[in-house]
């Protein structure tokens, strides 16, 4: 189904065939016959995810306009939302009894989960995207891969060094206009909106796929006087088409998961390439462009470094940089064939 909220045919939790992401989890498992800790990990993340999506709501009116009297509320209280994010989902995921090794953006080292808590998950994730934009309430999410463990033995910070092919599922959370959750396994990637109302992840779209091509084009222009030869030929082939086609539109909000979703929804491109200041671009593979790139793939994309596809990487170190461009299928193609011609000089 290709998405599009206009589109959206949810009409309230009283039709028969409404689905909620607890529901679609359970009925996921019984499918796979399987021990249940991926649903109980899912219900976890669904859970931390409604409560980030909370506090960011009433984020900006406490800290910006301080209507909370900074004097009268614990340094608890006062948490940034990124330690406060951080620190919820590791605890959830931890009393899920689903995970054993967990990587956090916030966190050097990879967090082990103790033996009577451990489950067969690997889980990396960023707990908010975006951070930069809290201030001027702009959107962020949350992001999350899921590996199984293949190694024995007492588990550590190498179990998670697996190329994003082994993914199990990844998603993000889109604390927008709306929150939704996006999710990608096997089956697909399917989003739930939150329907605060009722305090319930609404399934809106089922098996979403990707536009052949789009007309929109999302990078930091700001650093091309640092970009490649093989960046710049190709944006200005979107602002001049030699076809003369249309030329392509440019939207950029500075946050990943709000970036990646307006792609998955309109189609396009979104680039975050390396530069001559940072030859390996900024984005984590393990915590952003490898769950992303799962679900775009998932949905009939691409996701690329420009010489690979960024779901075969194999990672030596848990907070890697890799440079990313995915998008629609046609999009990334005609970027690599400019980014191929430039290498071959
Ligand atoms: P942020 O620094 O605000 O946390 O990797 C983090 C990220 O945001 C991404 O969400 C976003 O796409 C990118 O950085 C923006 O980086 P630039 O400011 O360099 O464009």
């Amino acid at each position: 189904m290709r998405m599009g909220y206009q589109t959206m045919d949810y009409q309230g939790p009283y039709r028969e065939d409404v689905s909620t992401l607890t529901r679609f989890a359970l009925e996921r498992s019984k499918q796979a016959k399987g021990t249940d800790q991926m649903t109980q990990l899912l219900i976890s993340l669904c859970a931390a995810v409604k409560v980030i999506s909370c506090a960011v709501r009433k984020a900006g009116i406490v800290q910006l306009y301080g209507i909370t009297d900074p004097a009268n509320v614990t340094d608890e209280e006062v948490k940034k939302l990124d330690v406060f994010s951080n620190e919820l989902i590791i605890n959830m995921l931890r009393s899920s009894s689903a995970t054993c090794v967990l990587v956090s953006e916030e966190n050097t080292h990879a967090i082990i989960i103790e033996p009577e808590k451990r489950g067969k998950y690997v889980v990396c994730f960023d707990p908010l995207d975006g951070a930069s934009n809290v201030d001027c309430l702009g959107s962020i999410g949350s992001i999350f891969g899921i590996y199984r463990r293949t190694s024995t033995g007492e588990p550590s910070q190498d179990d998670a060094l697996q190329p994003g092919r082994n993914t199990v599922a990844s998603g993000y959370a889109l604390y927008g206009s709306a929150t939704v959750m996006v999710i990608a396994m096997d089956c697909g990637v399917n989003c739930f909106m939150l329907d605060p109302d009722i305090g319930e992840f609404i399934l809106v779209n089922k098996d979403i796929q990707i536009r052949n091509r789009g007309n929109i084009y999302s990078i930091n222009e700001g650093y091309t006087r640092d970009f490649e030869p093989a960046i710049l030929e190709y944006l200005e082939e979107k602002k001049y088409p030699q076809d003369n086609t249309a030329p392509y539109i440019a939207r950029y909000v500075g946050s990943m998961v709000a970036d990646v979703h307006r792609t998955l929804v309109y189609g396009g491109i979104f680039l975050y390439p390396a530069n001559e200041m940072s030859p390996q671009g900024k984005l984590r593979l393990l915590y952003e462009c490898n769950p992303l790139a799962f679900i775009i793939e998932r949905a009939g994309g691409m996701a690329t470094t420009g010489k690979e596809p960024v779901l075969d990487i194999v990672p030596t170190e848990i907070h890697q940089k890799v440079p990313l461009i995915l998008g629609s299928p046609e999009d990334v193609k005609e970027f690599l064939k400019i980014y191929k011609k430039h290498a071959k000089k």
